[in-house]
């Protein structure tokens, strides 16, 4: 794709640009004078505008040509938007309801139309303001499992998957972003990093950590390296929108083929960040909502788990573990499922104390902790979260399960650490 037409969409010219377009119409109606649209894009890449008229209202996110985050000195290709186009339209496959309805794609102009969801809103500021989402952590345990198992090899034909894996390896930058800042920036000082003073006792010991590092590269060479699933690839808080009961999942133009185990670990990295920051978000009700948020995780886990198990036997139609090998030779496939999910959640485990690591240390941190205005509440708080991180990179081979994990987020929680 050239680009050579593409233009950046404002407030002003949208309504122009995409008035005539019967997708876009058939929500709004045929007269765009009276279209309302704002730019809400409080991300770190596109403009998201949403557009309003008395009949309806849609979504409209646009590439920029550059990080948004950072300005025109950092490009970045706008074909993210094909890759975020192909991976909705897989979701929405693979687990039917989750992800907004795509109306239209341009993908000259590196823009997606879609369904405004409404009331939702991101699921991080839920968190920020201590409210509850019904059913929260099954829907992202099951959408994890199901995103997990059907864009696999456990499902899909071998030549279908290799041929989007293929599809999806053009997308060169995005991974980038996230194999630089993720994996790598953290664990020295780079040029983009910044943190809360006051944590310099922490961060010198994590980077002077040699396993740590060579963990955090073992883990980028398999996010590299292994393609056994399409992953959402940024499924964190902010990829989440919810109502009180209500929940979809947006976003994913970091979307590739990479380990199974990399939404649910970024997703619960997520989650623990958000139960660390707690204590400055909220009085009486701390107690309370810091549990909720570990029953969000562990119920993730379960139900992850449960849909997994089930899929693995009603769904295992790919060339991995076939049913020729073990049921129809009258042997179990059990412990093979077991060994599948064993490292899923060792993977699991890895990426989300790197994703800990990175949300305090490199570019992009979350409103979780960097809402909190006082560097000195925030700095004790950022610090449990950073050394439980690294004692999950390190020791992930001794947490069993998700109620240890809760468990020792419990122990860290109590910890003074600054
Ligand atoms: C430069 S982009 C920084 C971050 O924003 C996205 O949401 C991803 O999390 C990425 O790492
Ligand atoms: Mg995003």
């Amino acid at each position: 794709m050239e680009y050579a037409n593409y233009e950046a969409l404002t407030p002003e010219t949208l309504s122009t640009r995409l008035g005539s377009l019967p997708a876009v119409t058939k929500h709004l109606g045929t007269d765009p004078s009276g279209w309302q649209v704002r730019e809400v894009g409080d991300g770190n890449l596109n403009l998201v505008f949403i557009v309003q008229s008395d009949q309806g209202s849609v979504i409209v996110k646009q590439a920029l040509p550059y990080v948004r985050l950072v300005g025109d000195s950092w490009p970045m290709p706008l074909y993210r938007a094909f890759y975020e186009y192909h991976a909705l339209t897989r979701q929405a496959a693979r687990d039917p309801g989750t992800v907004p309805e795509i109306y239209y794609f341009d993908a000259d102009q590196a823009l997606i139309v879609m369904e405004f969801l409404s009331p939702h809103v991101i699921l991080r500021n839920k968190l920020i303001a201590g409210e509850k989402v019904k059913g929260l952590g099954a829907f992202c345990g099951k959408f994890c499992a199901r995103t997990a198992f059907r864009g696999s090899e456990l499902s899909l034909k071998s030549a279908d998957k290799k041929a989007d894996v293929g599809l999806f390896s053009g997308n060169v930058e995005i991974p980038a972003i996230t194999e630089g800042l993720v994996f790598t920036d953290p664990y020295f000082e780079a040029e983009l990093n910044n943190h809360t003073p006051g944590l310099e006792p922490v961060i010198n010991e994590l980077r002077n950590n040699i396993e740590l590092k060579q963990i955090a590269q073992q883990m980028l060479t398999k996010f590299a390296s292994n393609t056994q699933t399409m992953v959402h690839g940024d499924l964190h808080s902010g990829s989440i929108m919810a109502t009180d009961s209500e929940i979809r999942v947006i976003d994913p133009e970091f979307a590739q083929y990479a380990p199974m185990g990399f939404d649910i670990g970024m997703l619960t990295a997520n989650y623990l960040m958000a139960f660390f920051s707690q204590p400055a978000h909220r009085g009486s009700d701390l107690d309370s909502y810091q549990d909720w948020i570990l029953s969000v995780i562990t119920d993730c886990w379960a139900s992850f788990e449960a849909e997994f198990r089930s899929l693995w036997d009603s769904e295992r139609t790919g060339m991995l573990y076939p049913k020729t090998l073990f049921e129809d030779q009258g042997h179990s496939s059990g412990a093979a499922c077991d060994g599948v999910l064993a490292e899923i959640w060792r993977d699991a485990l890895r990426f989300c104390g790197i994703e800990m690591h990175r949300r305090c240390l490199s570019l992009a941190h979350n409103a979780d902790f960097e809402t909190i205005e006082d560097t000195a509440v925030r700095a004790p708080l950022e610090a449990r979260n950073l050394q439980m991180g690294a004692e999950l990179v390190l020791k992930s081979d001794t947490l069993k399960d998700a109620k240890a994990l809760v468990a020792l987020a419990r122990t860290y929680n109590a910890r003074n650490i600054l």
